[in-house]
């Protein structure tokens, strides 16, 4: 089995003109510099700022620890603008995630007219200044000292890293029988990718919600569904200790 390590440097032939297809976005990877102190990573927020806040609390984080968060920060919940603002007065970093994909491209556009119903609202709420934040927000991010990658959707077992589609990373659920990228209401015998991810290292993902977290082998899935009615939950690293915040109540169907 490859390494962590050696999949970076694996990875560096995906640069090559002759592989690398001109019009297609390539995936936003960042290396995260070692922390000195612990790493939490918050599940979709999707606007539920109380909630945000009071898992805050609970972390209690330090100035040497690291907050982040695997997207979907907005969106669907009561407050996107308030959890972007609590985001950003708290250092949170997050990779980008399918409803702020969504948003950026109707702002960078200039065109709305593309967004459902739903995002308008958000779209109305959200400032210059948090568009030009959520743009700087990669696909991915890697710990190499944790042997980790936050990511808000998932990845393509098989592709490696810097080859995965960002529409997909950004976006897969399950997977069909060919191995296809699908969304689960959309393909409800599909399999999870996350429970066919072999490695190397530990992904923690977004995207598909669920009352608990989903644990795999080499995936903790941290969308426990918070504007649903659920919770928030948050993983500390190292240690994977898991912490949850109950939704006050549904935001969303
Ligand atoms: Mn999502």
């Amino acid at each position: 089995m490859k390494t962590f390590r050696q999949m970076a440097t694996l990875d560096a032939t995906a640069r090559s003109p002759k592989v690398q297809e001109p019009t297609m976005e390539t995936l936003r990877i960042r290396n995260l510099p070692p922390c000195p102190g612990r790493t939490f990573v918050l599940g979709d927020v999707h606007g539920c700022a109380v909630e945000l806040r009071r898992m805050l609390e609970l972390l209690e984080p330090e100035t040497v620890d690291r907050i982040l968060a695997v997207g979907d920060l907005v969106n669907r919940g009561p407050d996107s603008a308030g959890v972007l603002d609590i985001a950003r007065k708290r250092n949170i970093q997050p990779v980008l995630g399918n409803h702020e994909d969504r948003l950026l491209q109707a702002w960078e556009s200039g065109d709305a007219t593309n967004l459902k119903e739903r995002d308008r609202a958000t779209f109305d709420q959200l400032t210059g200044d948090d568009f030009a934040w959520m743009a700087q927000w990669p696909h991915v991010f890697r710990l190499l000292e944790l042997r980790a990658l936050v990511v808000h959707g998932g990845f393509l077992p098989g592709i490696p890293l810097e080859k995965q589609p960002p529409a997909d990373v950004l976006r897969v659920q399950v997977l069909d029988e060919e191995g296809r990228p699908r969304k689960r209401n959309e393909c409800p015998d599909g399999r999870p990718w996350a429970e066919q991810w072999q490695g190397p290292g530990l992904v923690l993902y977004g995207h598909t919600p669920r009352p608990e977290p989903l644990v795999h082998p080499h995936a903790v899935g941290l969308d426990t569904g918070c504007v649903y009615g659920y919770q928030l939950t948050a993983l500390r690293l190292p240690d994977r200790t898991v912490f949850k915040v109950p939704a006050t109540r549904a935001y969303a169907e």
